[in-house]
């Protein structure tokens, strides 16, 4: 491989003018020793970022379960038998009221999450309340209500959402093996409608579903494909979940988990990489080891939208050791 063109290409591409990756360039970054792969980005990272701060943000899962889709990784999809009891879309002044302990505790963005195919007509009001309310204390707003119409990406919009996050989950290739009832092409039609709204996107995906390296190096570049890189790229580690077909899925080797992180921080250079789902079941050390290879961005909070999240005492702890601090909102 022609390592001046890997290291060019990991300093040099600009949200919005981003050079195409090929899968051969992509996955020679991913094989490197692995001490090359950090070393290169840490190198990007400090280029673009404070690399001793991290982006906190806190999730909600404003209506839980019950869901139509079949994504074989959820403990909210009507398809499995998790156990989990589905409830109905909560009330705007208790999702404000988390709001303002989420800010509290230090986070900046707050992400709601629905377990919908797409958002209903009658349901729209209150996610529009929902979001006035979260800008009013003075957070980041994001969605993640399923599919999006253009319509309905221009009325969130219009609402004042910052983010919306829609993930691919996972290699094309490798797609249908996890989702049936809505396809890759659905997921970029989404990811189009919301861009073209004015809205940020939030994209990424999924490791250790039994996925091959491939897959993990052709999901990233995907997403660093884009017209835009997304501006919160979130990587998550399978939580497996009882009663799911991925309910027994063998974890991921903690080292292939850092080498995705890695390529993400080197194809995407200027986007939040958000090590995401799956911090319960990583040793400090591994999220030290994420941290260094260009995370810069974690879920507070003792739950995620069902599943749990290490809480606040651990994650001051962790910050505390490794010399991280919170990365503050810089507002336009
Ligand atoms: N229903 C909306 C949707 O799927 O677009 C939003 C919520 S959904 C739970 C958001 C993302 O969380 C999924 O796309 C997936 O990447 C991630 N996720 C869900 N369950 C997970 C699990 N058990 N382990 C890791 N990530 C998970
Ligand atoms: C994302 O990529 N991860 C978050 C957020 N986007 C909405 C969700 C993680 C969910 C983990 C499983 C659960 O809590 O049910
Ligand atoms: Fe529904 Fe989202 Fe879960 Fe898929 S990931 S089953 S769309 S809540």
């Amino acid at each position: 491989m022609n390592a001046d063109l890997h290291l060019n290409a990991a300093a040099e591409p600009l949200k919005g003018a981003s050079p195409q990756w090929s899968r051969e360039d992509a996955q020679a970054i991913y094989d490197l020793p692995f001490n090359d792969l950090l070393f290169r980005a840490q190198t990007v990272h400090r280029a673009n970022f404070d690399p001793n701060r991290v982006q906190l943000s806190r999730l909600l899962s404003i209506k839980t379960g019950g869901c139509p889709e079949d994504c074989g990784y959820c403990s909210q999809s009507s398809h499995h038998e998790s156990g989990l009891k589905a409830s109905k879309l909560m009330e705007v002044q208790r999702v404000l009221a988390e709001a303002k302990k989420a800010k509290d505790a230090g986070a900046t963005r707050y992400c709601m999450g629905a377990a919908w195919r797409s958002p209903k007509e009658r349901d729209m009001e209150a996610v529009v309340a929902m979001i006035e309310g979260v800008k009013e204390l003075g957070m980041e707003s994001c969605m993640t209500l399923g599919m999006l119409d253009l319509g309905q990406a221009q009325r969130l919009k219009e609402a004042g959402l910052d983010y919306y996050n829609h993930n691919i989950d996972t290699s094309e290739r490798y797609y249908n093996e996890i989702i049936t009832t809505r396809s890759f092409a659905d997921r970029l039609d989404t990811l189009a409608n919301v861009r073209d709204s004015g809205i940020k996107v939030c994209c990424g995906g999924i490791v250790g579903m039994g996925e091959e390296k491939a897959d993990r190096v052709d999901m990233l570049v995907t997403l660093a494909n884009l017209p835009e890189h997304p501006d919160s790229v979130p990587i998550n580690m399978l939580i497996p979940i009882e009663g799911t077909p991925l309910g027994e899925a063998e974890p991921i080797e903690p080292i292939e988990f850092v080498r995705t992180i890695a390529l993400a921080r080197i194809m995407m250079p200027k986007s939040h990489v958000r090590l995401s789902a799956g911090r319960t079941a990583m040793s400090d050390e591994m999220q030290a080891l994420c941290f260094f290879a260009g995370a810069n961005s974690i879920f507070v909070g003792d739950t995620l939208l069902t599943a749990e999240n290490p809480g606040e005492d651990k994650d001051t702890m962790l910050f505390r050791r490794l010399g991280i601090q919170p990365m503050e909102l810089v507002t336009e």
